[in-house]
C-alpha cells in the first residue's frame, strides 16, 4: 500500500455511509471527493474512468480501486488492523455466518426492496411510477424484518453478541432505510437500530456523510 492515501468517493447516500462509518470505526486516515449522485458528479469522464458505473461510493487507493459498498467494507476489514472489540472470524463457519448476513442485507433488503421503493416511489421523475411494485416491496420488505426478528433479539448488543461488524453496518444501514421509509420495524430491529445508532463512528459518520441533507437523531 505504499503511502498512497484511501480516498473515498461519495457522500449523502446510505451506501456512501457504509464505507465512511467503517472508515470511522477503523480510525483510518482518509481524503473524501464529496461527489453526490443526481449532480452530474457521478458521470463526468474523470469519475467515470475511476466507476465506470457512474456510481458511488468508489475507493482508491493508490492504482487500486473497488466499487460496491459491501465489497469495500469487507476490503477495509480483512486489510486494516481492526479497532478492538470488531468482529473478526475465526473460522470457515464464522465467516460464512459474516457473508450470510452481508448478503441477506445487500440483497432482501437492499436490492430486492429499498431500491425499488427509492426509485418507484422517491424518484418516480427519473424511474417512472410503480405502485404495484413499491406495495410489494413494502410488503416483502416487513417479511423479510419479522424473518430475523428473534434473530437479532437473541444475537445480543449486535449481531455477534458485543462484537460490532460488518454485518451491523448493512444491516442498520438498511433498517435505517426502512425507517425513513415510514416502515414499521419490528421491536427487537427499532430498539438494535437505536442501539447501534449510538456508536460515537456512526454519529461521526452520518454528520459528514449526510452534513446539510439530514439531520441525527438526538
Ligand atoms: N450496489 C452499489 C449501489 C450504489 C448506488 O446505487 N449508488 C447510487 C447512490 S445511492 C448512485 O451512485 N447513483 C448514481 C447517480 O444517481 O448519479 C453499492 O452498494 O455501492
Amino acid at each position: 500500500m505504499g503511502n498512497d492515501r484511501l480516498i473515498l468517493w461519495g457522500r449523502g447516500s446510505s451506501r456512501t455511509m457504509r464505507v465512511r462509518w467503517m472508515l470511522e470505526e477503523f480510525g483510518l486516515t482518509y481524503d473524501v471527493n464529496p461527489i453526490q449522485s443526481r449532480t452530474g458528479e457521478t458521470k463526468t469522464d474523470s469519475y467515470t474512468a475511476i466507476n465506470p458505473k457512474q456510481k458511488i461510493p468508489s475507493l482508491q487507493l493508490g492504482d487500486f480501486v473497488l466499487t460496491e459498498s459491501p465489497a469495500i467494507i469487507t476490503y477495509l476489514a480483512e486489510n486494516f488492523d481492526p479497532p478492538p472489540g470488531f468482529h473478526v472470524p475465526r473460522n470457515k463457519a464464522e465467516q460464512a455466518t459474516l457473508d450470510e448476513w452481508c448478503f441477506f442485507t445487500a440483497m432482501e433488503l437492499d436490492a430486492h426492496t429499498i431500491y425499488i421503493i427509492r426509485r418507484h416511489e422517491g424518484l418516480t421523475e427519473i424511474y417512472g411510477e410503480a405502485p404495484q411494485a413499491v406495495a410489494s416491496a413494502r410488503e416483502y420488505y416487513s417479511k423479510q424484518a419479522n424473518a430475523i426478528a428473534d434473530r437479532v433479539a437473541a444475537a445480543g448488543t449486535y449481531l455477534f453478541g458485543d462484537a460490532f461488524s460488518i454485518a451491523d453496518i448493512m444491516l442498520a444501514t438498511c433498517l435505517d432505510a426502512g425507517r425513513r421509509y415510514d416502515i414499521e420495524l419490528p421491536a427487537s430491529l427499532d430498539a438494535y437500530l437505536t442501539r447501534v445508532e449510538r456508536r460515537p463512528a456512526y454519529r461521526r459518520a452520518f454528520e459528514m456523510n449526510y452534513e446539510g441533507l439530514r439531520t441525527l437523531a438526538p
